[in-house]
């Protein structure tokens, strides 16, 4: 049986846009729409929520429920910014990961071996180090498939997280809402409530037949989906473009002792997990060093072979160009990608 996990930041933009201004902390807000341009909303924070304000509204009709609304333009660079800090996140803990939207991805961490295996460990844990590197609070779903996953991640929103275990009985989803389901739009939300159904114990009347006849292939997939099957893969949205490894010292150093064993560590660790991307070719290596100011380098050449020697060169050349104190060091390699993958393929909602 699979382990899937379904993460989902919590009113991505809004939570974005206040955490950059916290005088906004305990106000209902909401993210573009200009009222004179007839604009609708992106997204809202749960205050707003409150008032009935959705995602997708009309800026004049929102503000009409909630007239004190705070209306943020949006900077879709902060976005996709707090986007891909979250998912170099993911990709500590698994390379099945698809994303869905910026904010938004399923992980299979079927064969992930941190925190002894646990789904329900990694995805806290995945929360944990999100809020740590952006400020931002993320929801997750655990269980065994897709389908189950994302319906896990709704239900304890904002920042909360809820496992549904293979052993899920008819009782405990027949009250679930058809909108639930993956696929369920606007119009086949309609067509389902045109012909009385409304939940997922609504459906278990149809046979699958049945559903064929109205919903064609997609009766199937309701039909199966309603009785907790869903086989669809993890599907890997993005290729690992590099990997490295890198070590922040408990005190800011300059000793060359040290500092070369520090390197070699990382180099160890580096051969150790590149076992793994064996199908991969290296393109290039790498060394990063932080300074005690913060300010950061890096220092590459083209792969000949996997040997300590070059990262360690490539470390003292610029260690020797700076008298300031080094707080991390780190080593890596880039891999060959096929342009046509490299990209990361993300879609915005
Ligand atoms: P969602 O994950 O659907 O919504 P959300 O993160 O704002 O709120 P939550 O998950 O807590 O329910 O969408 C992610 C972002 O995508 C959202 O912050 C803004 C953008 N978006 C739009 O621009 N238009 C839309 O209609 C939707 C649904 C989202
Ligand atoms: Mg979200
Ligand atoms: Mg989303």
């Amino acid at each position: 049986m699979k382990k899937i996990i379904h993460i989902d930041m919590d009113y991505f933009f809004a939570q974005v846009e206040i955490r950059d201004n916290p005088s906004l902390k305990n106000k209902p807000v909401a993210i573009g729409g200009d009222p004179k341009a007839r604009g609708v909303l992106s997204t809202c924070n749960y205050i707003a929520r409150k008032f009935g304000v959705r995602s997708a509204m009309p800026t004049y009709k929102a503000l009409q429920l909630c007239p004190d609304l705070v209306l943020v333009g949006s900077h879709f660079d902060k976005y996709r910014k707090a986007s891909e800090e979250v998912f170099s996140i993911f990709f500590e803990f698994t390379d099945k990961v698809e994303g869905i939207s910026l904010d938004e991805a399923y992980l299979d961490v079927t064969d992930c071996p941190l925190f002894f295996n646990s789904a329900t460990l990694i995805a806290q844990e995945i929360r944990s180090r999100i809020f740590k590197k952006t400020g931002l609070t993320a929801s997750a779903g655990v269980s065994y498939n897709k389908l189950l996953a994302k319906i896990g991640s709704e239900i304890n929103k904002p920042n909360g997280q809820y496992v549904i275990p293979p052993d899920l009985t008819y009782e405990q989803c027949e009250s679930w809402s058809i909108r639930k389901i993956n696929g369920v739009g606007k119009v086949t939300a309609k067509k389902l409530e045109s012909l009385g159904v409304k939940t997922f114990g609504d459906i278990y009347k149809f046979n699958q037949l049945d559903l064929v006849n109205h919903f064609g292939n997609f009766g199937t997939t309701l039909f199966y989906y309603v009785r907790g099957i869903d086989n669809r893969e993890v599907i890997s949205s993005r290729v690992r473009k590099s990997l490295s490894v890198e070590r922040t010292f408990m005190e800011d150093s300059r000793e060359l002792v040290f500092l070369k064993k520090k390197l070699f560590d990382c180099f160890i660790e580096c051969k150790q997990r590149l076992k793994k991307y064996q199908d991969k070719s290296i393109k290039s290596l790498f060394v990063k060093i932080k300074f005690s100011d913060f300010t950061q380098t890096t220092i590459e050449k083209s792969y000949l072979n996997l040997d300590y020697n070059d990262f360690e060169s490539l470390f003292l050349k610029r260690y020797a160009e700076s008298s300031k104190k080094i707080r991390l060091i780190g080593i890596g390699v880039r891999f060959n990608t096929n342009s046509n993958d490299e990209q990361l393929v993300l879609n915005l909602g």
